[in-house]
């Protein structure tokens, strides 16, 4: 097999996001994207040389060419290994495990995460470093210098290789293991889980539904909940991952999963439902009639961790990303636990896990982990949530209004603007920016401002330092917004404004979240000007 050097030029805008390189699947099909990001990501690691990687994706459509694509190139580049999922398919928590179990020098991973799938919808790929978490910023900034400057990509002339089934086989001198892409992360979950304790739980009658929403969760959940939990078949909904994930938005919040919710909401309602995104690192948690808020799930995890094996002995330290809400902090401080605020990004969460700061982190961006890995993973915290509710022989429900009654209530939502033009939208923070040092002491709605700043992070491992992370603005109160643009979409800009207000109860605890934070929303609203700027009133998605 012959390698070829193929030359090329810059392509515009490969800056990775907050998490790896996402665009419409059509301009990933160019001629030369994909390779140039790719060969831009062995350059930026000091060469592909010797070295092993992992390899997997979500299923979404253009997955299967992707990973041809990228074992050849590897193989032209000169890699030792690359260990692929059966079909090129592994969840983001999986290939985070294959890469710390199997020592490899990293992986690459295709997903555009909760992005919908599909030839004009969204592709992504993210490379993960050795310690199996995405790629910090010093690595990205480097991988996108290289796509600025890049002329030329390696690439292996050949067949495509069969990765439909496991075993070992060879690519010009580079080894290619497909392997099952549920074995090692289902034995992990048994060591952190008590699975005798959910099971007799489920065996009890206790019913779970799980909306895997066509994508990469729903092998991992039929394996995990059905065959080694006894969950009867048909727990799993939406079971087989698809490439274009069967037209839905595989984002588990209760606009996208509305299945899930209005099944819920019924009077067969299961006692636990939950969903996942497209990649598997993310998790919705439901009751009966009652939805846990992501921030509410993280001071929950946090207050409960010591009820599941991996975790008896206590947690060391958590962190939440800064929009996520404070319910957690409110946990650490009775715990006598640190608690760290970093900017939005799992990445940000990997130096505090390596240092052995914190081994529970979370988003409220329906994303919570620990250090048993190093990215979020969605099927980790629903094992988490049953193996809690089987230790404390409680529903949803009560251990939620069991928490807000000791710690009082984080209320919480986030507000999203979508599809915004983004030179307005940045206008329009720019101008709430250049008032920031103003409004300490200005009145709004009843609240007195306490502090107002652009959100920057000093990383307490490494030292670096990572400014311009979102704006907030803090109430005497305790009440916070705070607003930034996401770093994930793929057209125009989307506003993120995350509202919050805190009620110590015992009174006033189980109110509308929306209702609760009217005061905070319409200071949102006044403060940066929002319908002056974008002509837009109403948020398209509120979590
Ligand atoms: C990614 C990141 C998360 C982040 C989320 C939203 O999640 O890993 O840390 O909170 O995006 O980011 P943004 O607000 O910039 O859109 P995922 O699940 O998309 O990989």
């Amino acid at each position: 097999m012959s390698i070829t050097t193929v030359e090329t030029q810059p392509i515009q805008g490969q800056k990775p996001g907050t998490s790896g390189l996402r665009k419409k699947t059509q301009v990933f099909m160019q001629r030369h994207y994909l390779e140039n990001f790719a060969q831009a990501v062995f350059n930026a690691i000091g060469g592909a040389k010797g070295k092993t990687f992992v390899l997997g994706g979500d299923g979404r459509y253009f997955n299967d060419r992707a990973a041809q694509v990228i074992l050849r190139m590897a193989a032209a580049n000169g890699a030792k290994k690359v260990i692929v999922g059966q079909g090129a398919l592994l969840s983001t928590p999986a290939a985070s495990n294959l890469i710390r179990i199997n020592k490899t020098d990293g992986g690459l991973i295709m997903s555009a995460s909760h992005n919908p799938g599909g030839p004009d919808e969204d592709f992504g790929i993210k490379f993960n470093a050795a310690n199996g978490g995405p790629a910090p910023e010093s690595l990205t900034d480097k991988i996108f210098a290289e796509t600025e400057n890049i002329s030329e990509y390696k690439m292996m002339e050949g067949h495509d290789i069969d990765l439909d089934a496991p075993g070992t086989t060879k690519l010009g001198d580079m080894e290619v293991e497909v392997v099952d892409p549920v074995a090692d992360y289902a034995a992990m979950m048994e060591k952190l889980f008590d699975f005798d304790a959910i099971g007799q739980m489920i065996a009890g009658g206790f019913r779970i539904r799980f909306d895997a929403m066509c994508a990469i969760t729903g092998p991992y959940a039929v394996e995990i909940l059905e065959n080694r939990l006894g969950a009867p078949r048909g727990t799993v909904v939406n079971r087989i991952p698809l490439p274009d994930f069967g037209g839905m938005h595989p984002d588990p919040n209760p606009v996208w999963a509305k299945q899930l919710m209005d099944e819920m909401w019924s009077a067969e309602a299961p006692d636990f439902g939950a969903a996942s995104d497209g990649d598997g690192d993310r998790n919705m948690i439901v009751g009966r009639e009652t939805y846990v808020s992501p921030s509410d799930s993280l001071a929950i995890l946090a207050a409960h961790a010591d009820s599941a094996p991996g975790y008896k002995d206590g947690l060391s330290g958590v962190a939440r990303s800064m929009p996520t809400s404070q319910a957690v902090d409110r946990v650490a401080a009775k715990k006598g636990l640190d608690c760290f605020e970093t900017p939005t990004g799992w990445k940000f969460f990997g130096n505090l896990m390596d240092a052995g700061h914190v081994n529970l982190c979370g988003e409220e961006s329906f994303g919570t982990g620990s250090d048993h890995v190093r990215e979020k993973d969605g099927l980790w915290a629903v094992l988490m949530w049953l193996n809690i509710l089987a230790a404390r022989k409680s529903s949803v429900g009560d251990l939620l209004a069991g928490h807000w009654k000791e710690y009082g209530r984080n209320y919480y939502s986030r507000h999203d603007f979508e599809g915004l033009d983004t030179a307005k939208a940045t206008a329009m923070l720019d101008d709430l920016k250049g008032r920031l040092t103003g409004l300490k002491g200005s009145e709004i709605e009843g609240m007195t401002v306490a502090h107002a700043d652009d959100f920057a992070y000093t990383d307490p491992v490494d030292g670096s330092v990572s400014k311009g992370q979102g704006i907030r603005i803090v109430f005497e109160d305790g009440s916070r917004i705070v607003m930034r643009l996401s770093g994930t979409g793929t057209t125009g800009a989307t506003l993120r404004v995350y509202l919050e207000r805190y009620v110590a109860g015992p009174d006033g605890l189980d109110r509308d979240a929306q209702e609760a934070l009217a005061p905070v929303i319409r200071a949102a609203h006044q403060l940066a000007d929002i319908e002056r700027h974008t002509g837009r009133s109403e948020p398209d998605v509120i979590t």
